[in-house]
């Protein structure tokens, strides 16, 4: 395996391998397969293109020969960083090819993502679009270039100002390098993060198609299949669960989604007779209300999947009620397990549970906090093992210390029920992160940059209830000067380059913090703190 990448014990990965979950395949093994048995057939629609399989593998060998002209090899670490578009596929295929690995940036992540991004793989190339959603990422590569000497190719799709276009990669006449083996990392994944920088989640091929493959027909995909990819392309969720790369896998069509606004995405759905799609737990009021304003035609969607935070039964039952297609509940992780509600299961479970893994051999314990089994049914820490989640995170020696256990369980920092019929259900978090509406947010990530500020003595961020998101993020800042202002933090953590939903929706001031009983500050009260006073401010507008 790749430098500074736990590898799974022989042990696990010989039974892997003997019960068929891993089989050998690759990326580019699959692109091919998929050519020659679909090749017509239509793979990828967005704004701009209507590729079949044929014309995508065209476009991948084109982009891959122009990547190895320009010198991007194996294992060579790729920043990309698109939109929800066809190329995103032509690139990261393209780069699956050559054995070079994508890292999957959000479109939402600014200088201090990107950076750090590079400063940690020591990537040597940058995939943008030219604008997306108001956005300059011309003028973002510009800033993140200057402080990364190992940046050395910025390709963008569009207009490449000062940078090279993806149009216009060199021509490359002769051999490509051998294509990469199944055991290799494919890609690094972005882990939501608890601690003070953002970790890497590497996924091998043999691994991440094993989930893919076993999603897909958990799913029921087939090539008749049209996925609608609403959140963003590179999110485990919409890659692989079973995502874009699950369609494409069982030979369907991909819709690639630029803005997830309703008006955008129904319409997407009539036009191209989506038959599944995923979405995080705030867009589902929205849709639904736009459904039942814009009357679309639906006719064809047969699956709505979400995931991604916490969803309220509730919710699900407005679903299950106003939309004449099946709510499938998907409970996952970057760094590997994935749970779903299957699509026959009775109402009860979908409504109330966040289903069950994939694997047999997805291995799930409940612990208390000294890691001991808790009685069947109470509530407790996730950790788990398996076919498909990785052992350690990248380059991350000591922090993996922590995340695992010495057998090799990941910490998942959920904490989860079993239900008798051997459902999950996610009961709240462990883990100090504020997921913004499946946004997460690592408190101490940010907790680093405000006390950046001189006049920050301290400070710490928690969740806070919201109506829309679920939660949003508060932070409370003792200040050495009292003339600081909330919105001054706020223009000081724009500066730093970090990226817009993990800005603080609220800056509360104290003189001191509550504490623990072992001196530290007690978010527990922090939380009450806030929930109080939203409480005494919708009682007293
Ligand atoms: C997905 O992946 P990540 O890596 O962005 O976030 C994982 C975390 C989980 O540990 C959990 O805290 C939370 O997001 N989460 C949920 C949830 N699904 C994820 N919390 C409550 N209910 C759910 N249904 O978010 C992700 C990856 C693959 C598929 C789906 C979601």
């Amino acid at each position: 395996m790749l430098e500074h990448c736990t590898p799974w014990p022989e042990a696990l990965a010989a039974r892997y391998r003997a019960q068929g979950y891993w089989r050998g395949e690759t990326f580019p093994g699959v692109l091919n397969e998929r050519i020659e048995q679909h090749g017509e057939r239509l793979a990828i629609v967005s704004d701009t293109r209507r590729w079949s399989y044929q014309a995508l593998g065209a476009e991948v060998e084109r982009m891959a020969a122009g990547f190895h002209a320009l010198g991007i090899g194996a294992k060579d670490r790729v920043v990309v960083q698109l939109p929800n578009c066809a190329e995103f596929f032509a690139v990261i295929f393209a780069l699956f090819r050559l054995g070079a690995l994508p890292v999957f940036a959000l479109p939402a992540h600014r200088r201090f993502e990107i950076s750090h991004f590079f400063q940690h793989t020591q990537a040597v190339a940058y995939v943008i679009a030219d604008r997306h959603a108001g956005f300059d990422y011309r003028s973002l590569a510009g800033e993140v270039k200057a402080g990364v000497p190992s940046l050395r190719h910025v390709l963008v799709l569009g207009e490449p100002g000062a940078y090279r276009s993806l149009d216009d990669l060199p021509r490359l006449a002769g051999e490509l390098p051998p294509p990469p083996r199944p055991g290799d990392v494919a890609f690094f994944q972005l882990s939501g993060g608890s601690t003070g920088t953002p970790k890497l989640i590497p996924r091998t091929h043999d691994d991440y198609l094993y989930s893919i493959r076993a999603s897909a027909q958990i799913c029921q995909l087939s090539a008749e299949s049209v996925y609608l990819s609403v959140i963003p392309a590179g999110h485990n969720f919409t890659l692989s669960s079973p995502g874009s790369l699950g369609t494409l896998y069982a030979g369907g069509t991909v819709v690639m989604c630029a803005h997830p606004s309703p008006e955008v995405a129904l319409a997407w759905i009539a036009r191209e007779r989506v038959t599944i799609t995923a979405l995080v737990p705030p867009l589902v009021p929205v849709w639904l209300d736009a459904v039942k304003s814009l009357k679309p035609d639906l006719r064809s969607l047969k699956v709505v999947q979400v995931g991604g935070a916490r969803f309220s039964s509730d919710m699900a039952r407005r679903v299950t009620q106003e939309l004449d297609a099946t709510l499938q509940q998907v409970f996952g992780m970057a760094e590997g397990l994935v749970n779903y509600t299957r699509l026959d299961d009775p109402l009860d479970v979908i409504l109330h549970s966040q289903g069950r893994p994939i694997s047999p051999d997805d291995e799930i314990r409940i612990v208390d906090d000294d890691d001991q089994p808790v009685a069947l049914g109470e509530i407790g820490h996730l950790l788990t093992r398996g076919p498909y989640t990785i052992h350690g995170y990248y380059q991350a020696e000591e922090h993996n210390a922590r995340a695992f256990t010495s057998d090799g369980f990941y910490r998942t920092g959920d904490l989860v029920r079993l239900g008798l019929d051997g459902n999950l259900v996610v009961e709240g978090r462990a883990k100090d992160q504020i997921n913004r509406g499946g946004e997460k947010i690592s408190a101490e990530e940010v907790e680093h940059q405000l006390l950046a500020h001189a006049s920050v003595v301290d400070c710490a961020i928690v969740a806070m209830p919201d109506a829309y998101l679920g939660e949003k993020s508060c932070a409370f800042v003792i200040r050495q000067d009292e003339s600081v202002r909330g919105i001054d933090l706020i223009r000081f953590l724009r500066e730093r380059g970090l990226a817009t939903y993990k800005i603080p929706d609220r800056i509360e001031f104290l003189a001191r913090f509550p504490k623990t009983g072992v001196g530290k500050i007690s978010k527990k009260h922090l939380r009450q703190d806030i929930e109080a006073r939203l409480a005494a401010a919708s009682t007293n507008p």
